[in-house]
Formats: structure tokens, sequence, C-alpha cells
């Protein structure tokens, strides 16, 4: 006998369910549904239609309607859309999918119509007047889960990738989207699969004609599938970066250059600039993209010793909340003047504030005046003349670099898969613990439960309750 035959069940099966719970009662998935899948804007709209009826249902508004009577799966039709006296009420392009192969898994039709509200009102009240049910949040993406048109992370993947802003966003939702994760949790389920396996064959009768399990070599397993379970777990914090970006805090005295900086890096006039020290008395945020990440910038209130004006000091308080709370600080000091006690209270202010792991890029500002001091760990700035702006933002996106890495193919985007992760690894090291105890029974638990938790990353054994949070926080249409 092989150590695999005794695992009867295949993970890699569908993952195809029998909805039963009260909390998806609302996904009654008999109906055939229909919804807007577009957005407001643009000349065309998109109407999906899923579900049994789906052709039926369409073919009483189009005509001809022998197209939809025995329709072939993918090709479009020119076709009239008309109401219920015959009256033409749009000239639509219409695909009809076949089911298995639709994104829901079930027979399809979209229509892809003009984007007028009054057409696409009308169409789907005509839809729903002859028998199609108006689709919930995520009511199609859900389908195509229940039908194992696609696993649960690649759903959530999927709602990533409609969110995404940005190039780095976009790449891991993709790659999701495509089962990239699955695959990866599928590597990791493999590995311990083997490791019950091993054990599994020793606990029923046919254990005396088993030699002992190599303990050391079975650890060493062990302690390499929990290794790839952390790599993953770890890779919510870039994901995190990725999605939220990055933030970066422009800090120094009054008149030192702040808005100029920001303004020039922005590329348009965010902030008020003038030779008036304090015109920024309030921090100002301002979002642009570097490298691919979105990037935070709040640009600060000038700090200034010994002030006691109100307004000021609460504008010095925010500095340091920004301080603490950002990812990176630009310290700005004009190299055209000596330093004063302003730049040396900013100076105080972020050593004191800085938080753990952020970091500091020194830079003169008005490096196009004459200079009055020179420190070889400042980058010369100008925001006059553009000069060195470019290394400042090669730095902020090596910064990005170190924290995300190059390695976002197999990246975790949610709490809840973090979650399942890190019940998985609590199991295997439980099971590692007590190994030498030679208590296979409860070693055989412990994996078979860090298994299910695995599990729920793809949605094979996720409770009815999560699969609802899930797919509600998807958009209609989707
Ligand atoms: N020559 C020169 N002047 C600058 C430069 N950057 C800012 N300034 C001037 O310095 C003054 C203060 O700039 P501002 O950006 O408002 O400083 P903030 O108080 O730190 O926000 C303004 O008069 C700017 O025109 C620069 O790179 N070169
Ligand atoms: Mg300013």
């Amino acid at each position: 006998m092989t150590l695999k035959t005794k695992i009867q069940t295949n993970p890699r099966t569908s993952h195809r369910r029998i909805i039963t719970s009260r909390a998806l009662k609302m996904y009654n998935h008999s109906d055939t549904i229909a919804s807007l899948a577009t957005g407001p804007g643009g000349t065309i709209a998109v109407i999906r239609i899923s579900g049994r009826n789906a052709f039926d249902i369409s073919s009483k508004i189009l005509k001809p309607d022998n197209a939809l009577k025995e329709p072939k799966n993918g090709v479009s039709y020119l076709l009239k859309v008309v109401d219920e006296n015959n009256q033409i009420i749009d000239r639509a392009i219409v695909i009809a999918y076949i089911n298995p192969k639709s994104f829901t898994g079930e027979d399809m039709v979209e229509i892809f119509c003009h984007n007028s509200p009054y057409i696409v009102k009308k169409i789907i009240e005509l839809l729903t007047k002859n028998g199609a049910r108006q689709a919930i949040r995520g009511e199609f993406s859900f389908r195509a889960f229940i039908n194992g048109k696609m696993d649960l992370s690649q759903a959530e993947g999927l709602n990533e990738l409609i969110k995404a802003e940005t190039e780095k966003q976009h790449r891991i939702a993709i790659n999701q989207a495509n089962g990239k994760l699955s695959r990866k949790i599928d590597l990791i389920k493999d590995s311990i699969i083997n490791l019950l396996s091993e054990i599994e064959v020793r606990i029923d009768d046919n254990y005396e004609e088993m030699e002992n399990i190599d303990i050391s070599n079975y650890l060493e397993n062990i302690e390499s599938t929990m290794n790839d379970i952390k790599k993953l777990v770890k890779s919510y914090e870039k994901a995190n970066f990725i999605k939220n970006g990055i933030k970066i805090a422009i800090v120094g005295s009054p008149n030192s250059g702040k808005s100029s900086l920001l303004n020039r890096i922005l590329g348009y006039e965010r902030a008020i600039t003038s030779e008036i020290p304090g015109t920024t008395r309030d921090t100002i945020e301002a979002v642009t993209h570097i490298g691919g990440i979105k990037a935070i910038f709040t640009d600060t209130a000038g700090i200034r010793a010994n002030s006691n004006d109100k307004i000021e000091i609460e504008g010095m308080e925010r500095t340091k909340n920004a301080i603490r709370t950002s990812d990176i600080i630009i310290y700005l000091e004009d190299v055209s003047k000596p330093q004063s006690d302003d730049d040396k209270l900013a100076v105080d202010m972020i050593n004191k504030n800085i938080k753990k792991g952020a970091k500091l890029i020194k830079t003169y500002s008005k490096s196009d005046l004459e200079k009055t001091k020179q420190e070889k760990d400042f980058l010369y700035t100008s925001s006059k003349t553009g000069e060195n702006l470019d290394k400042l933002l090669s730095t902020i996106s090596n910064t990005e670099e170190n924290v995300i890495d190059s390695a976002y193919d197999e990246i975790i985007t949610s709490q809840r898969q973090k979650q399942c992760l890190e019940n998985s690894l609590k199991e295997l090291i439980k099971a590692r613990e007590i190994l030498s105890d030679s208590n296979y029974e409860i070693v055989a638990e412990h994996l078979r439960m860090s298994l299910n938790h695995l599990e729920d990353i793809t949605g094979k054994t996720t409770s009815d309750d999560i699969l609802k949070n899930i797919f509600k926080n998807f958009c209609v249409g989707k």
C-alpha cells in the first residue's frame, strides 16, 4: 500500500456547494437574476442576466427572438430591444453564454445597450416584468463560486481588482483572481496531506508492519510547511502597504519650502506658498503615485520655537501626529540660511516622534541660492529648478521597494485570509509539540484541523456567515 492512498478526500475537488443555510437565504439561486454591470458615464452599458430562464426571459424583449431560442455560445447578435407594445427601446449587441461556459456557470445573457438612464432602467424593468429578479450585491460572483467557477480567494481577488487604483494593487489582485494564491495554498495543503498520510497509515491495523516515523525528518517537514504559511501571513503587511499607500510627511521650519516642494512633486498648486512664514498652519494631504504605489503626502505646518499663537501650536501638534504616522519623513532645511532654532526644534521633533522602521530623508531646499552650509548626508534640492527632485522620488520608491520587494506574486489581501493561515499554523505547532509522544491520533487531528483552516481560504469549508460577509462587499452587477 502506498502512503498516499490512505487519504480519501481530494483537496482539489470542486468547491461546488449546496446552500441550505438561513445566512445565505437571500441568494436564492433558482431565480434568474438581472442587473446593470457597468457604472455611470460612458456610452455603452452592459446588463447581465443569469439563471435557468436567462434565454427565455431575454428573448421576450429582444427581436428577432429566434437568436436566443437556440443561441450559440459566445456569439454576438445585433438585436432590437422592444417593450410590451413592440415599441423599440434600443438596438443592442447581445451575447449568450450557455452553461457551464459562462462567468456564473449558468445560462447567461449580456446586453450591450446605450448608456442612457432611461434605456437601462426600462430594460431592467422589462426583464423583471418577464420573470427576472434584480440581482443583489455580489450575486453573480456568488453564483460563480457556488458553481465551482472560482474559489473564494479568487472571488476576493476579483473584488480587489475592481477597486485597484495603482499598478501594484492591480498586479496582486489579478494574480489572486487568476488563482495564484489558490495554487500556493494547494501546495501547502499537499505537504500537510503528506504529513497526515505518514501518521494515518500508522494509526490503523497495519501499524505493526510499518517502521517508526523518522522523527527528525518529519519535524523538518512540519517546519518547512510552517515557514511557507508564515511567509504568506507576512505578505499581508505588504498587501496593506500596496492597498493603503505609503505615507510621506514633509517637515521643516517655516519658509523652508515645504509647500513649494509638495506642489512641485504633485505638478499642481495644492498648497499656498509665500515668503510669509506660517502660511501653512494646518496639515494638507495630497495623493499621487510613485513607482506604481499610492503616495499620500502631508505638507505640515512649519515648526517654530517659542510660538504662543494658539493656531500655530495646534498646527505643530498635527505635525507631530503626521510624523508619528508616516512611513517616510522628508526633513527640509533652507540651504541659503544658517541652521536656526526652528530647524533644530524640527529635527528634535522628528527624532522624538518618528515611527519605528520609518525612513528619514534629510533634504536641503533652495539649492539654486547661495549655500551657507553643507552636510554630506543631505540631498540638495530646489523646487525652483527641479534639481535632484528625481533623486528624491527615487529614494522614495526605493524605500517602497524595500518594504514590498518584488515577490508580490503570492500575497494575501484580506484579514480573513490572514486569520485562516494563522489558525492553520497554530494547529501545526500543536502537532509538532506532541509528535514525540507518539500520540498519533491527536497529531492527525491537529493536522486535519490545520488543513481545514487552509480550505477556508479557498472557500471549501467556509461558514455561510463569512461567505455572506464577503459577497455583500461586492458591488451590484458583479
Ligand atoms: N529660490 C528658491 N525659493 C524657494 C524654493 N522653494 C521655495 N522657495 C520660496 O521660499 C518661500 C517659502 O516657500 P513655502 O513653500 O511657502 O515654504 P513653507 O513655509 O515651508 O511651506 C517662498 O517665497 C518660495 O517661493 C526654491 O527651491 N528656491
Ligand atoms: Mg507651507
